[in-house]
Formats: C-alpha cells, sequence, structure tokens
C-alpha cells in the first residue's frame, strides 16, 4: 500500500472530488490537505505555475496538478484494480468520458452552484475555515468573499448567462435521467466496477451537484439510482474486485450520454481547436496560448450553446485520440465499429492541433494538417 500521499484540495471542488474518490477506491495511505490561502497562492503556483486544486504531493515530495496526471501516476505506481479498462471500445470510450465528465459539465456545476444563494452559506463556511483555519470566524467569513468573487466573475465566460439557463436547466434533467435509468441496471458507467470514466463524473456530482444544497435537493435526491451510485463513488473501494461489462460492451443504456459526447462536446472542442490553431499562427509554435481564447460555439440538448474556448479541452480530447493511435490494427477495427454504430466515425479525423500543457493551459507543438474541421457546428 502507498505511502504518505497527500491531497490539497476541499471537498466543494470539482476535481478535488474527482481525485478523492479515486485514490480511496485505489485505497492509497493519503490525507485530505484543506489547503490554505499560503499553500494555494503561494506554494501550490510555485511548485505547479497555477493556484489550483488538487494537487498531490507524493511521499517523495514532488507535487503532481491535474487529475489525469495524478491518476496516471497512481496508476502506474498501483497498477492492482486498474481504473482504465484493458480492452480497446471500453479504454477508448472511458477516455472519452474522462474529457466529457471533466470539462463538459463545468458549466452546469457552477450554474447549479452559483445561480441558487442557498448554496453559498455550505461554500462561505467550507472555504473560509480551509482558507484561514485559525482565524475568528468574521474573517473567515471575509475571506470567503474572495475565492466566491473570482468563480461569480467567471460564470459568463462558462456559458452562464441568462440566455442559456433554461438550455443548461432542461438539458440537465434529461441528461440525470438518463444516467438515473442506466444505473437502474449498472452499478456503475461499465459494469460492477467504477473505470476512469466514473471517476470523471463524479467530479460533477460529489462537491457541486451531490453536495450544494439546492441540486442535492431538487437534481439528485429525487433520482434513487443515481443517488446510489453516487453513495457507492464516495466509498468505492469494495467494488473493486468486480468486474466490468464483458466481451468490450459498452451498454445502450449510454447512448444518450455518448450522443452528448460525439454531437455536442466534441464539436465544442473542434472549435477550440480551430481557434487554437489561428492563435499559434498569429504568436508561434510552442508558445503558452491564453486559458480562454474567443467564444466556442456548439448545441445543448439541441439549442445552440455557447461558451469561452478553453485550449486545455484539446489536451484532454488528445489524451483519447493518442489512445487509438497507439493500439493494434485489430483493436483498431473494434474501436471502429463501436463508433460506426454511434455513427460518430468522423471524430478520429478531428484535425485538432497537437498541444502540449502546461498548468491549466497548454502550447501548440504542431499544427493540424487541414485546419478547418467538419466537426465544428
Ligand atoms: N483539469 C484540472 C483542473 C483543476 C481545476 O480546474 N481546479 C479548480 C477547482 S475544482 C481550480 O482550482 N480552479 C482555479 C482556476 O481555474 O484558476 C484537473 O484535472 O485537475
Amino acid at each position: 500500500m502507498a505511502q504518505n500521499y497527500t491531497l490539497y484540495g476541499w471537498h466543494l471542488s470539482y476535481f478535488t472530488g474527482k481525485a478523492l474518490c479515486y485514490l480511496r477506491y485505489k485505497e492509497v495511505d493519503f490525507n485530505l490537505n484543506p489547503v490554505n490561502l499560503f499553500t494555494l497562492t503561494h506554494t501550490i503556483k510555485k511548485k505547479t505555475g497555477a493556484a489550483v486544486m488538487p494537487v498531490l504531493k507524493t511521499p517523495q515530495g514532488e507535487w503532481v496538478q491535474d487529475t489525469s496526471v495524478i491518476i496516471d501516476l497512481i496508476e502506474s505506481q498501483y497498477p492492482h484494480h486498474p481504473v482504465v479498462p484493458d480492452t480497446p471500445v471500453q479504454k477508448f470510450a472511458s477516455l472519452l468520458l474522462e474529457a466529457w465528465g471533466d470539462e463538459w459539465w463545468v458549466p452546469i456545476a457552477m450554474h447549479t452552484r452559483w445561480n441558487y444563494p442557498e448554496n453559498y452559506l455550505v461554500f462561505r463556511k467550507d472555504a473560509g475555515e480551509a482558507l484561514l483555519p485559525w482565524a475568528p470566524k468574521f474573517l473567515q467569513n471575509k475571506i470567503a468573499e474572495r475565492p466566491a468573487k473570482m468563480l461569480r466573475s467567471m460564470l459568463p465566460h462558462v456559458g452562464i448567462v441568462p440566455e442559456q439557463y433554461e438550455t443548461m436547466n432542461s438539458w440537465t434533467r434529461s441528461m440525470l435521467d438518463s444516467l438515473d435509468s442506466h444505473f437502474s441496471q449498472h452499478d456503475f458507467l461499465l459494469g460492477a466496477r467504477p473505470s476512469l470514466s466514473d471517476f470523471s463524473l463524479v467530479g460533477t456530482m460529489y462537491g457541486h451537484l451531490g453536495r450544494d444544497p439546492w441540486p442535492k435537493r431538487e437534481l439528485i435526491e429525487p433520482r434513487k439510482n443515481l443517488k446510489a451510485w453516487l453513495d457507492r463513488m464516495t466509498h468505492p473501494a469494495g467494488f473493486a474486485k468486480l468486474d466490468l461489462l464483458p466481451n468490450d460492451e459498452i451498454p445502450t443504456s449510454l447512448n444518450p450520454i455518448f450522443q452528448s459526447v460525439f454531437n455536442e462536446f466534441l464539436p465544442l472542442v473542434a472549435d477550440v481547436g480551430e481557434q487554437a490553431s489561428a492563435k499559434a499562427k498569429e504568436i508561434g509554435l510552442n508558445k503558452r496560448l491564453p486559458r480562454r481564447l474567443g467564444n466556442a460555439h456548439t448545441v445543448m440538448g439541441g439549442k445552440p450553446f455557447q461558451r469561452g474556448a478553453l485550449p486545455y479541452m484539446i489536451w484532454m480530447v488528445q489524451r483519447a485520440l493518442d489512445c487509438f493511435e497507439t493500439m493494434r490494427t485489430e483493436d483498431q477495427v473494434r474501436v471502429k465499429a463501436w463508433l460506426k454504430s454511434q455513427h460518430a466515425e468522423h471524430i478520429l479525423e478531428m484535425h485538432l492541433p497537437r498541444v502540449e500543457r502546461h498548468a491549466l493551459s497548454v502550447s501548440v507543438t504542431q499544427l493540424p494538417p487541414i485546419s478547418t474541421s467538419s466537426l465544428t457546428t
């Protein structure tokens, strides 16, 4: 068993939920350190290049930032009960779902937190106590306003504008219904034990939808199967010895989820890719792009949806596409057959620029052969 890891993060935080549930699943010996103001804005920023959470400090003193990198590291050191499936279709699908769970759901998680004022009491208490643990309550309340102000100011850039509220609300209810229906048949997304895809989706559900009072009451608790999945994900180690679905199967109950991946999320990333390529042509290769470019467009539940273009998203999708590229030919044939059954073979032709990650942003290392993509809406 691994010894003495420290996960710096808050229960409130989207990506801390992902890392926390994952480390519990692997039964890594770790402490959750509710990161304070100094560590977040000074130490973590110095060690990783951004004031961000979560960050994992290893027993060797390394500071590892980004949940995908954290998971890759722990998987390489502790390969028992892997979270990345070892069959090609489930493996590729779980990487796509990781990108979708990490990136597509952020506007939903922020909308259901910041547009319902009753949630703020929980945020203020948790953030205040974490940032200034030894300070009196009034100072804790005051300091909590700092991240709250920063996060509220980000809302329009994430697509949270009044014209899009109804689109997000109806998409969320419909997607949560689909997930509830899936979890009435399967304990996890790909079978009887969790995979990478579950740890990504739990990011949205653990700290935000399942913990903020408004969405917990209105969205999660009425959906008993989804709620039961969230309870399993919160303490997942007991499921580690069980199996994913046999024969590399992707259950048909996930079809609505993959329709969102293929028809909503990936067209958004294709648009981000075009903007990143254009920016790289302007500033040159291997230069760090701004964290956000212009607005990227797609659809959500059949309605137009736009939000700020984050070049980081390209890196997440690149991980999935790289996984396909490095597969044996016979495995690629199986992935292509599955994509064809989803009318999504074209995603393998996404002409994304090649990127390298720098904390929360990326630099373009290579432009795509053709910079227009058939995926953009
Ligand atoms: N993709 C990263 C993202 C981490 C992230 O965005 N964390 C949020 C909190 S959940 C944060 O610290 N954001 C600070 C910021 O955006 O400046 C991961 O997988 O760890």
